[in-house]
């Protein structure tokens, strides 16, 4: 039986908001645009700006899977409706007003946002705001494009507001798997062996007696679309791919390969599509966070068997591919809850190789993935911690250089740290490889210098290390953040002078 058979309350977007109060923490669902709320979150923008001009507060806690779209963050944060944020974010108003200090944010590792919010860590959920594809009357949800952090948002908070979102076919029935961990103490292994494992339900169970309204609707997924790969990221995804060839030839990646985990934007895009040309790659699965575009075509030819994701972060034309075509894949793609597929167990099991992207790479692997001039949060990390410490082999991507080669993302230091040089394995950029496994600090910095830092700026980082003469890792704390300081005064790391 589906939403309009059931007893469930239809509300209209303003009457679902008008039933939020201000200081309530809200669960929303969505994980980047995909599956994100819609049409409260603009009603509920709305209500804030109405309660800041008669000089009342209004302010909520929103909590997602990880970004969300326009509609959601975008218009929550300017209307000044945001009091604090977590885990992730990538929209530019929302990042404005975190950088201003208007909004407060804490950046968490994404497979672990679901369990802390189970162990209270976060305080209590007043909402669950969930899109869904259809509901039933015994309270089971079916969602949309992502799964994300919903099913710990609708166990643990007060109520739910369910936004059945019309453009989204109920057949999607059987994409989703979705499985809660027990707590500890009585957690038990996740029991997934290969990608395919499917463990759970295809929807969310719910108590009946929560949910306190549904809001029918009819909207697109906000996801964009990619640029087409460029020659720096179309270099960046050779690297890659031949990187990977080498090791499977050598014997350190098994010959029926391995899943690949691969990050969000261009760069993976233009990853996926070299992978998927590589003539000595064989077809391969993928445990990801993210599905997006490139998946879909190399679904198409084969060279993707599986892929499982908490999103379906697809453009318009790629998505409506999937609908158009769900026979198709259907027992292809499966979408599950992000504390498992970012899950470190499950992480180490499958032996997922994770290809990430990084702002800025020190000499010896440090990774900063998250913050500008160490200051300037970007978007936040995401789920690359859960797969970079965890990953049978962990990549960094990243282009040589940055605004217009003013900026070299190779650096002496980098200035905020996500990921430590115990994590990461290979740094790969448009110049090339560098391997850092087996490899000591004095080694590395070698490496990623001649092997990935830009031509300009090769002469100024080795001049850098070469006046160490002592301990383990060549570092000159004077000098170490030289380059940034220099960038900061000037708007150009060129020409650093070492003292
Ligand atoms: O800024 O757009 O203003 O020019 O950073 O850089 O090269 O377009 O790359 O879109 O892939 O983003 C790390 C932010 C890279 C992303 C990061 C500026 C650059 C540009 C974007 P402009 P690019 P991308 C799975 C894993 C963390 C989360 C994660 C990210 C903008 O990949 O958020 O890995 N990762 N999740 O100009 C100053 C530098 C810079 C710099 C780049 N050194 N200094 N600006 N930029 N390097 C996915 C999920 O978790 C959902």
């Amino acid at each position: 039986m589906s939403a309009l058979l059931t007893s469930f309350p239809t509300l209209s977007a303003e009457e679902a908001a008008a039933l939020i109060n201000d200081g309530d923490t809200i669960g929303f669902s969505g994980f980047t645009p995909a599956g994100a709320a819609k049409v409260i979150p603009k009603a509920l923008a709305a209500r804030a700006r109405a309660e800041h001009e008669a000089g009342r507060p209004f302010k909520v806690a929103v909590v997602t899977g990880a970004s969300t779209g326009d509609s959601l963050d975008g218009a929550l944060a300017q209307a000044d409706a945001i009091s604090w944020r977590t885990p992730y974010q990538s929209n530019k108003y929302l990042r404005q007003s975190i950088n201003a200090g208007k909004t407060r944010f804490f950046d968490m590792h994404l497979s672990q946002l679901p369990q802390n919010v189970r162990y209270g860590f976060l305080g209590p959920f007043r909402w669950a705001i969930v899109e869904a594809a259809d509901v039933t009357a015994a309270g089971e949800i079916l969602l949309t494009t992502s799964v994300g952090a919903t099913p710990t948002f609708c166990r643990v908070a007060d109520k739910i507001l369910i936004e059945l979102n019309r453009f989204h076919p109920r057949d999607l029935r059987g994409l989703h798997d979705i499985y809660e961990p027990a707590d500890p103490p009585r957690r038990r292994e996740i029991p997934i062996y290969r990608p395919d494992d499917r463990i759970g339900s295809t929807v969310v169970k719910v108590d009946p007696s929560k949910i306190a309204g549904i809001i029918d609707n009819n909207q697109a997924d906000e996801s964009g679309g990619f640029e087409p790969a460029d020659d720096t990221t179309r270099t960046i995804g050779l690297n890659v791919a031949s990187f990977l060839a080498a090791e499977l030839k050598a014997g350190r990646i098994p010959s029926e390969f391995l899943p690949i985990q691969s990050g969000v934007g261009n760069i993976a895009n233009a990853v996926l599509g070299a992978l998927g040309d590589h003539p000595d790659i064989p077809p391969f699965q993928m445990y990801s966070e993210v599905i997006q575009d490139s998946v879909i075509g190399l679904m198409e030819t084969e060279k993707i068997t599986f892929a499982t994701a908490t999103s379906l972060t697809l453009s318009a034309e790629s998505l409506q591919q999937v609908y158009g075509n769900l026979p198709f894949f259907r027992p292809r793609i499966m979408l599950r809850p992000q504390e498992i597929t970012n899950n470190p167990e499950i992480v180490r099991r499958l032996g997922i190789v994770s290809v990430n992207t990084a702002i800025e790479v020190d000499l010896f692997g440090n990774v900063n993935s998250t913050h500008v001039m160490g200051k300037s949060l970007m978007n936040g990390i995401g789920g690359s911690g859960d797969f970079t410490r965890n990953a049978y082999i962990s990549i960094f991507t990243c282009p040589s250089v940055a605004k217009g080669g003013k900026i070299s993302t190779l650096v002496p230091l980098v200035s905020h740290l996500d990921h430590s040089e115990h994590s990461v394995q290979a740094i790969i950029t448009e110049q090339g490889i560098a391997d850092l496994r087996g490899k000591s600090p004095n080694e590395r910095a070698r490496l990623i210098v001649n092997n990935c830092a830009h031509p300009d700026f090769r002469d100024e980082l080795l001049g850098y290390f070469e006046m160490t003469r002592d301990g383990h890792t060549p570092q000159t704390l004077a000098n170490a953040f030289k380059m940034h300081q220099q960038f900061l005064a000037t708007g150009d790391m060129r020409g650093a002078i070492w003292s």
